[in-house]
């Protein structure tokens, strides 16, 4: 029997709405659901895999302890157990701040994963949780406490006629700055209604070739340019006098601040022509309607804070921010209503609050306690040392800055456990190997791309989408397999502790099913769950009677123009030296710098096992410019090797004529140990090994250069091209 199932792909955060053919209990063909009112059909090369993934040869069907020989299946129940006292001995032992979580990208797609989790550590009394945000874009939330939130958000991209993306490439990644469902037609829409792109990248992107205006732009230099951009509109008198004089203060501030920023400056530095420039800001701030939006490159480079405030400094002096009487794009679903209200937000505390880490003097902060300092705080003994980890849903050791010191940090560890669905780079070192249930075989709810709502300028659902996907398949027959969120909830049945979530207790006598904990979470939404329940190809929950609301009479709030952190920042970028690739500590020279970028055909370390993405190649070229091959003798296909102040990788070069010259363009989250190495043809090579910790990162996130990292490039060992 075959019959035709909606679903909500959960190969990425995109969450594309889908058709899936199931016969037999099996899911065996994947496509775009053209009734779905928010994708129209659409889906990406992953997304039709997801048979593939479910019923892949190495995905893990029952739990693994690792043994001398290797990893070795045991039963859920009695892994549990172990675990379990485990945990409780090393609590004992050495107090609740040695047990830790990370939280990957694969927690993402399953909302009830990171909630139980910290809830397990609240029972225990640990405030170590982590996430993978903290390594993506921090600065994006730590900018937003120190300029302020608009209450009412941006305005919506469906209305605007011009747009930026800084080092952002969203019909690829489906991520920030275009709305990230079905992207590629939201851009030509907006492009036919004659919409204006600027694209800041030194790579021309996929978005690059669509845009009015390209700044193909030297690595790191964006606090540079968006200075130029902010002085050029400020000097040209592009600036929303009325909006700034109302809400904002520290405008004379700022206008002192980028007064240095000249466009010869600019372009100098971050070697772009004057004339482009100056397109870029006039094209941005004499439109009427957009936003500045700011994507993973940029916020990896050097001063990702800085990068994100100035992109809000801009959007605020032209005034971007959607006005009292303006319909709120989304007042939410499953989540309670918003009602937006024309006025910023009270400013959070931005940092040192909260838990204290043991290194660099970091604490608590709006990006969250960072993943970079995790390996120092498992390496070094004392009170205090995290001594059990959990990753859910992450590959620290392919994602994490520092793989040296990851590596060693995840040797160091007396109880590793990894929830993932296969062994990878990291889960071949954990201890134990917890395997869940995939996305077509549990139920799941659109509610975290809601969500993404509260994470700096993004908006999520541009208007108010949501489904419902019940679980459509069972797991292969004979696995032994729970969700994520159920191993917490049993870990803290057999500690006798009890949990809570979302301010309500859990009966931990009889364990709840994923729909009734769906229903705690959703508590008190604009839309009931039931009713979401009703719509299985999503639907979109309008009323247009949600409009933003008009400044309180008592709100005494207002966007801060001139905080003195970011400006005291930007006076430093400019002492800096403007040539060569010195990178934030100066002492060396570098030929190149090597930038993050991703790949359509994987997810970070996902999918590069699929026979389908996998026609591309199985590891992660370093694309260079042909001029730089040739400079060097190089050709397609040769090994080189690129070496960082922190350390050295190989590489396989790739000719692209998109790349600027000087610039490495390399995506992350291949390779795996060092030991690996030799295999470099079939898993790539790990960049965050060119990362340090505890160099090159930003005080108070803690985030590492990840991007516009400077290094240099020589001919590497080319036997290696037959060895693997
Ligand atoms: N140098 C450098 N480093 C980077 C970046 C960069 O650009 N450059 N990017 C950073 C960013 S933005 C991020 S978000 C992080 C990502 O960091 P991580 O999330 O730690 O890394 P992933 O490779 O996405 O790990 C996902 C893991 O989840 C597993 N998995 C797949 N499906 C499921 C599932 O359904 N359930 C569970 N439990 N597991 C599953 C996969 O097998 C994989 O091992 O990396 C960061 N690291
Ligand atoms: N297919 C696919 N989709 C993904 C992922 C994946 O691995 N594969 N990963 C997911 C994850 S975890 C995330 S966080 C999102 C990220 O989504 P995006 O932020 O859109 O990530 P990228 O596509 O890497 O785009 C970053 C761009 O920044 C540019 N760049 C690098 N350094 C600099 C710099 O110093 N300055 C400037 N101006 N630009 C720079 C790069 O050339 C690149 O084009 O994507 C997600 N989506
Ligand atoms: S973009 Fe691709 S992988 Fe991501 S949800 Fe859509 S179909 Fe799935
Ligand atoms: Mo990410």
């Amino acid at each position: 029997m075959s019959e035709v199932r909606t679903a909500i792909c959960r190969f990425c955060h995109a969450f594309c709405g889908v058709n899936v053919t199931v016969e037999n209990d099996r899911v065996v063909k994947v496509l775009g659901d053209i009734d779905n009112p928010m994708y129209h059909g659409y889906t990406c090369i992953k997304g039709r895999q997801l048979p593939e993934q479910h019923y892949h040869a190495e995905r893990l069907l029952a739990p693994q302890l690792k043994t001398a020989g290797g990893h070795r299946p045991i039963a859920y129940d009695k892994a549990l157990d172990d675990i379990a006292e485990k945990l409780q001995a090393i609590v004992r032992r050495y107090g609740p701040r040695s047990v830790a979580v990370y939280t990957g990208t694969f927690s993402f797609p399953y909302p009830l994963a990171k909630p139980m989790a910290q809830a397990l550590l609240n029972a225990i009394g640990s405030p170590m949780l982590f996430s993978s945000g903290s390594i993506d874009q921090p600065g994006k939330p730590m900018a937003m406490a120190f300029h302020g939130r608009w209450h009412a958000g941006p305005q919506p991209f469906a209305e605007s006629d011009t747009w930026m993306l800084v080092g952002a490439n969203p019909v690829v990644s489906k991520w920030g700055g275009i709305p990230q469902y079905n992207p590629g037609k939201r851009l030509h829409d907006a492009l036919k209604r004659g919409m204006q792109l600027v694209v800041i990248d030194p790579r021309r992107t996929e978005c690059a070739r669509k845009a009015a205006v390209h700044v193909q732009c030297k690595p790191g230099e964006d606090p540079t340019i968006l200075a130029g951009i902010a002085h050029l509109i400020i000097r040209e008198g592009w600036v929303d006098t009325a909006f700034v004089d109302a809400e904002t203060a520290g405008f004379a501030a700022l206008k002192e601040a980028v007064a240095p920023f000249t466009p010869e400056y600019v372009a100098a530095r971050a070697e772009v022509p004057v004339q482009t420039l100056v397109e870029a800001a006039r094209t941005f701030a004499t439109g009427t309607r957009g936003m500045v939006t700011a994507g993973t490159g940029p916020n990896m480079a050097p001063r990702g804070t800085l990068t994100e405030y100035l992109v809000l400094a801009i959007n605020t002096l032209c005034g971007r921010w959607l006005r009292a009487g303006e319909k709120m794009p989304n007042p939410f679903v499953l989540l309670p209503t918003r009602h937006g209200r024309a006025q910023p937000e009270p400013k959070p505390q931005a940092y040192g609050y909260g838990t204290e880490l043991r290194v660099r003097n970091l604490t608590d902060n709006a990006g969250g306690l960072s993943a970079a300092a995790l390996a120092d705080e498992i390496l070094l003994g004392g009170e205090g040392q995290v001594k059990a980890l959990f990753s859910v849903g992450g590959n620290p050791l392919a994602a994490w800055p520092d793989q040296l010191k990851t590596w060693e940090a995840l040797k160091h560890l007396e109880l590793s456990v990894s929830l993932d669905i296969k062994l990878s780079a990291t889960a071949k070192m954990s201890h134990y190997v917890l395997p869940p249930k995939l996305g077509l075989e549990v139920p799941g709810i659109t509610m975290p791309n809601e969500g993404v709502w509260f994470y700096g300028l993004s908006t999520g659902y541009p208007e108010p989408y949501a489904m419902y996907q019940p679980a459509l398949v069972p797991p292969p027959a004979g696995s032994d397999l729970l969700e994520e969120w159920q191993v917490f909830y049993r870990l803290a049945q057999r500690m006798g502790l009890p949990l809570t979530l979302n301010g309500q207790a859990l009966d931990m006598t009889n364990e709840p099913t994923t729909d009734e904990l769906f229903e705690v979470l959703t508590a008190g939404s604009r839309i009931p769950l039931g009713e979401v329940k009703q719509h299985p190809h999503g639907h979109i929950f309008d009323d247009p009677s949600i409009c933003v609301l008009p400044r309180e009479a008592d709100c005494e709030e207002r966007l801060d123009l001139g905080n003195a952190i970011m400006l005291g920042e930007l006076r430093e970028v400019r002492q800096e030296p403007t040539t060569g690739h010195a990178g934030y500590r100066g002492e060396q020279t570098f030929t190149h710098r090597l930038v993050s970028r991703r790949l359509n055909d994987v997810y970070n370390s996902s999918g590069r096992d699929i026979p389908k993405l996998m026609k591309n190649g199985r590891y992660n070229p370093a694309y260079m410019h042909p001029d730089d091959l040739a400079a060097m003798g190089l050709h397609a296909g040769d090994v080189v090797e690129i070496a960082s102040a922190r350390a050295a990788i190989l590489g396989v070069v790739e000719e692209a004529d998109d790349v600027k010259p000087g610039v490495i363009s390399m995506a992350h989250s291949f390779g795996d140990a060092p030991t690996e190495d030799h295999k470099l043809f079939s898993i790539g090579s790990n960049t965050g090994r060119l990362t340090s910790v505890d160099e090159d990162y930003d005080p108070r996130t803690g985030m590492p250069m990840m991007s516009a990292i400077p290094v240099n490039v020589r001919r590497g060992d080319q036997t290696l091209a037959l060895g693997s």
